[in-house]
């Protein structure tokens, strides 16, 4: 049994070693992002099988994202490798200051190439649940119908869908941007939006009506980010609040919507919680909570998923434990 199918790009991280400008720094350290490869990883880390499906070149950088996942118990049984296109590489600028600067360089990647015709029969087989983010469709010339497909056919063959909107305004115009995101959102059972992408999405309103009306459009649960305010979760005509986890200082606030994702998810994916209206009611405060202590933590570490904690240590935390040192 597969928990969760993930279908996205991941890109090899470079960044300075110390915090400083891309311009002058002299050293950097390699690692991996990807939104849907974050959400990954924490899953893994939490107990859940996962599959993460996607198209990586054939080169060096190919084999470390697909090693690396490999190497946290995902399933990447399913990439494609694509001889004469590249693996997509980012940069990531932290002056120690504010939120850090990315930098693409991923277009015409080997996942940017994704179409329809890519869907394939077996990605979905024995799988509950998919989750994927609005950077898919932002791409390529095809990777607005590519997901949409995606959707679908997961759909068809019974899995529940989860979507991150994760806007990147550096990858697409606003217009359609808003547009595509708007359109995806009734596809998905757990609507996971950040309240500025909330904004964006529908004009400046308040975070109550934010919530209801995702829930309008087709949603089961919304589940909105509120940063240093927590999180609210939207079921039916519920509205669940859930208070910030404090930290004390913010090293590097990317991955904390993929922290956040893995950790609701890992909740509510649970069969039991979701089969009834209470089951889910009662998850989604605990959801919430595991979503706001994960995303809390991925600002507390440099990468994007580097530091994320196993299942033993969450469990720890959640009840207000000391984690040993090993
Ligand atoms: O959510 C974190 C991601 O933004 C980061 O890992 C890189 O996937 C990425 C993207 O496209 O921005």
């Amino acid at each position: 049994k597969v928990d969760v199918v993930t279908v996205g790009e991941s890109m090899v991280l470079f960044q300075p070693i110390t915090d400083n400008s891309l311009n002058y720094a002299p050293l950097f350290m390699k690692s991996l992002a990807g939104a849907e490869s974050n959400v990954a990883i924490t899953l893994a880390r939490l107990q859940k099988k996962v599959r993460w499906i996607s198209k990586l070149g054939k080169d060096p950088f190919g084999d470390f994202i697909l090693s690396t996942l490999a190497g946290e118990g995902i399933d990447v049984s399913r990439v494609k490798r694509e001889v004469h296109k590249n693996t997509a590489i980012c940069f990531k600028e932290n002056k120690g200051y504010g939120d850090p600067n990315v930098y693409y360089y991923r277009k015409n990647s080997a996942a940017s190439l994704f179409s329809q015709e890519d869907v394939k029969e077996d990605w979905f087989e024995n799988a509950l649940h998919l989750h994927v983010t609005g950077i898919t469709p932002a791409l390529g010339e095809n990777t607005v119908e590519f997901i949409r497909e995606v959707m679908v056919f997961a759909r068809k063959q019974g899995l529940s869908i989860s979507f991150d909107p994760n806007l990147r305004r550096k990858l697409w115009t606003e217009e359609k941007a808003k547009e595509v995101l708007l359109s995806l959102i009734p596809l998905c059972d757990i609507f996971m939006p950040g309240l500025e992408e909330a904004e964006f999405l529908l004009g400046n309103q308040s975070v109550e009506n934010y919530g209801k009306q995702f829930i309008e459009m087709g949603p089961k649960i919304v589940a909105l980010k509120l940063g240093e305010q927590g999180s609210k979760g939207f079921y039916k005509d519920q509205i669940i609040e859930s208070s910030a986890y404090k930290v004390n200082r913010i090293v590097d606030t990317v991955g904390a919507g993929d922290a956040f994702a893995a950790g609701l998810l890992s909740v509510l994916l649970e069969e039991e919680n979701l089969a009834s209206h209470e089951g889910i009611l009662r998850s989604l405060h605990h959801a919430l909570r595991r979503a706001n202590i994960l995303g809390a933590l991925a600002t507390q570490y440099k990468g994007d998923w580097d530091g994320a904690p196993n299942l033993e240590e969450i469990l720890l935390i959640e009840n207000e434990k000391q984690i040993p040192s090993r």
